[in-house]
């Protein structure tokens, strides 16, 4: 069994701030834990907008706190975020993630991150393994 704390993980590699600075994740399950999947605690930073297309990743989101908008390019919609609101994006949507007061998100990834994985300039995370 993994038994993982928050205040563990804060100033520890497995806290990633994203070089554009729009987001914190707190990556609490990586690849290395063989779960199959990656699980993160993510702090979307008021005032931002970040463009996202994870073009090698499935990922499901859970919003448990704050209040912001996630817009999907490939329809046209856009979503309020706010506690209780979950999204998937099974089609490897590009969409714009808004945070109007910090956003706290739950995260999971199919391939699991690894846990170095920022977006490039197209907004997309590579698809890296244990090994690279
Ligand atoms: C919700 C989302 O995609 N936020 C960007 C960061 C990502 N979830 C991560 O790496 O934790």
């Amino acid at each position: 069994m993994i038994v993982r704390k928050l205040e563990e993980l804060k100033g520890t590699d497995a806290e990633f701030k994203a070089a554009k600075g729009t987001w914190t994740s707190r990556r609490m399950l990586l690849a290395k834990d063989k779960m199959g999947f990656s699980f993160h605690d993510t702090l979307i930073h008021a005032g931002t907008e970040t463009y996202i297309h994870y073009a090698n990743h499935l990922e499901a989101v859970y919003c448990v706190g704050g209040k912001g908008e996630l817009q999907d390019l490939d329809n046209g919609v856009t979503y309020p975020l706010y506690d209780g609101v979950m999204y998937a994006l099974n089609g490897h949507e590009r969409h714009y993630l808004r945070a109007e007061e910090e956003l706290r998100m739950i995260c999971v990834f199919n391939p699991p991150l690894t846990g170095r994985e920022d977006h490039d300039e197209n907004g997309v995370y590579p698809l890296l393994t244990e090994e690279d």
